[in-house]
């Protein structure tokens, strides 16, 4: 429930607020797509082609998640919750900000731990770190997929997410490449004057009016929200 009176804080996030829980990202050296094809496993071309292959990959993601824990840059955002009007709009497909307790979640490219029908996607089971086989049907009689947004799919959240950016006094941007979009073009949205953080390994790219927090995330973030937090007092 938002306070009035409280400051809102948006944190996009992405990949690598996820790697100190040991949850690969993408572009890093040994990230997912040095392993995998985008184009075999993560478009709709790739689950026409052979859904099987697509099933086993977010298989072996989703069953990870049940040997990692949220760290301390997770648990450090929950915490902004105290002060704060917190929405956290990540690309994460991982459910660490809820375990870690963060209540207000968009998550922009779908989560690993629900399954969709594909005759109706509004059709949604949660399956935990359970994995989809072919022949896993919904209610009606048709295989699952993973509730993920694919390469060339639509992020039906955008939408929902940008009044968040235009609304937020204070914009956190944590462990993303801002290599993929709509989901990048989000911090054009951010409101003129609002204080802008960029917390990330690599700070060698800093969109314009960002303060960057470069160092590995479960050190950077959490000093980060301490120092919010101590100067509202
Ligand atoms: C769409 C699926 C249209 C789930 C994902 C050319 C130009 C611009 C755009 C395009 C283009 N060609 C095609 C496009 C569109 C395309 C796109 O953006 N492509 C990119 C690659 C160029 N976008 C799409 O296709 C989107 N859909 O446009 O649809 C449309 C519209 C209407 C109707 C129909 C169609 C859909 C995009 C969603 C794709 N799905 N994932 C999954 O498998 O996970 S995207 C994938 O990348 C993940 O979701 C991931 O979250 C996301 C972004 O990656 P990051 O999270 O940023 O991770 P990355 O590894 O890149 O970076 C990690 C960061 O962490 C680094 O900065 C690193 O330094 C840092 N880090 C690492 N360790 C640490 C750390 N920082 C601190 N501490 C550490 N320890």
């Amino acid at each position: 429930m938002a306070h009035p009176k409280r400051k809102n804080i948006v944190a996009l996030t992405g990949a690598g607020i996820s790697a100190p829980s040991g949850v690969d990202t993408f572009r890093d050296p040994d990230g997912i797509w040095s392993k995998f094809s985008i184009e075999e496993v993560a478009t709709p071309e790739a689950w026409q082609n052979d859904p099987g292959k697509v099933l086993q990959f977010y298989n072996g993601r989703r069953s990870q998640l049940a040997h990692v824990e949220p760290n301390e840059a997770h648990f450090a955002l929950a915490r902004l919750e105290e002060k704060f009007n917190v929405t956290i709009v990540t690309q994460n497909i991982d459910d660490l900000h809820e375990r870690a307790g963060s209540q207000n979640i968009i998550h922009l490219h779908g989560q690993l731990t629900i399954a969709q029908s594909t005759v109706d996607e509004s059709l949604l089971y949660n399956i935990n770190t359970n994995p989809i086989n072919i022949g896993d049907y919904c209610e009606r009689e048709s295989q699952l997929r993973p509730n993920v947004v694919w390469f060339g799919e639509a992020v039906p959240e955008i939408e929902n997410s940008i009044p968040h950016l235009q609304t937020a006094d204070i914009l956190i941007v944590a462990g993303t490449s801002l290599n993929v979009y709509p989901a990048a073009g989000l911090i054009d949205y951010a409101k003129r004057g609002s204080e802008k953080h960029i917390v990330d390994l690599d700070t060698s790219f800093i969109p314009l009016g960002f303060t960057p927090h470069q160092g590995s995330i479960e050190i950077t973030l959490p000093r980060l929200v301490t120092s919010l937090l101590n100067n509202l007092r």
